[in-house]
């Protein structure tokens, strides 16, 4: 089996809604999709996806076109693709950082392999120990009666019952009374959460997770920069509620630091920042070396992304506090004909073979 070909397709697609983060509004979101041909014309699909363009992280959909097409694809023509963690190996030999770039090919070549082998992706991977995870909703209209109601509609659908609030937009206090609003009308039917995006420093944090607390938010995302990880763990030992690191966390040297500090009582995974899927495992085996939980984060994937890290988050029982791969729900359109099982609170694996069953 060999590498024929790799291509990095540039995809822009509205979302249903303006999405708004700390850092500003979304509307539409903007990814790479890989696709790696072998010689026996199979095509393995992967995906990096962005959140104003490099606002969330530093990677744009140009950079990450740019490092496939000049420094990944021409140096994996002709490899063999079935050692994975070998091919992974030689990739951050041959480029530094860019973590989007070299996840989206690393799923594009597990979904080839897997593909080949006829198994479904979260086999090579060890095998799942989900087969459903618990599916989180992001309310993130910036209007607290509209995200009500959405939240409504999701319970009533039997879609959502974990609410992730998008904060750090306005004002702290304003934005500290929306959570608790929403916390109190949810209260006992659906667990609330927000995330903060980095957007206060550690006073504000103080200030702000000490009222979300006693409203009964369940998890406090990323309140502060990510370099912060002294402030993340003062909050850590300082609230009861459970703090949760993003930005701060993307390589297993990271988890590492983070369990060294205390500075979190949950990881967000996403393979994106990781550097792909293998450095995601990495980072859940320090997660449950150190008896911390982990959560399946998004960056708003489309199908592509979202079956690369829902078979990833199926082989990790540190992975306790549910997901949100709720991507496609976002997106005013996708790139697979046939959409993933979410129903029922939750999202379902697919059997395979790769990743989804129809690529685009
Ligand atoms: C983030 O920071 O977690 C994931 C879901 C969402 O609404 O925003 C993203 C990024
Ligand atoms: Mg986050």
């Amino acid at each position: 089996m060999k590498i024929r070909s790799i291509e990095a397709i540039l995809v822009d697609i509205p979302t249903t809604r303006v999405h708004r983060l700390s850092f500003g509004d979304v509307r539409e979101q903007n990814y790479v999709i890989v696709r790696v041909h072998d010689e026996d014309g199979r095509v393995g699909i992967g995906e990096a996806s962005t959140i104003g363009g490099p606002a969330w992280a530093e990677e744009s959909t140009e950079t990450i076109q740019t490092i496939i097409e000049r420094y990944l694809g021409p140096r994996l023509l002709g490899m063999d693709p079935r050692p994975l963690r070998a091919v992974s190996q030689r990739m951050g030999q041959w480029v530094r950082g860019n973590r989007f770039a070299k996840a989206a090919v690393e799923m594009a070549l597990l979904d080839l392999v897997a593909r080949a082998m006829h198994v479904p992706a979260a086999q090579l991977m060890g095998g799942a120990v989900h087969e459903r995870l618990e599916l989180a909703w992001t309310l993130a209209s910036g209007d607290t009666a509209r995200d009500i109601d959405e939240g409504e509609a999701m319970l009533a659908e039997r879609r959502h019952r974990i609410f992730k609030l998008k904060i750090g937009y306005g004002k702290p206090e304003n934005d500290v009374a929306h959570a608790c609003n929403i916390a109190a009308h949810f209260h006992g039917r659906a667990r609330v959460q927000v995330d903060v995006n980095q957007a206060w420093d550690e006073l504000t944090a103080v200030r702000c997770i000490a009222s979300l607390q006693d409203a009964g938010v369940a998890l406090i995302e990323q309140p502060v920069p990510r370099e912060r990880l002294d402030a993340m763990a003062r909050l850590a030992a300082r609230f009861d509620v459970a703090l949760m690191a993003d930005e701060s966390l993307n390589t297993p040297a990271d988890a590492l630091e983070i369990v060294r500090q205390r500075a979190a009582d949950v990881l967000a995974l996403k393979l994106t920042k990781a550097g792909g899927p293998w450095a995601t495992l990495d980072t859940a085996a320090i997660a449950q070396a150190a008896g911390m939980p982990c959560y399946g984060g998004c960056m708003l994937e489309t199908t592509v992304g979202t079956a690369a890290y829902l078979h990833t988050f199926a082989t990790l029982s540190a992975v306790t506090w549910g997901c949100e791969l709720f991507g496609p729900r976002l997106l005013k359109d996708d790139l697979v004909t046939e959409p993933l099982q979410m129903h029922d609170f939750a999202i379902h694996l697919h059997p395979g073979p790769g990743l989804t069953a129809t690529p685009c």
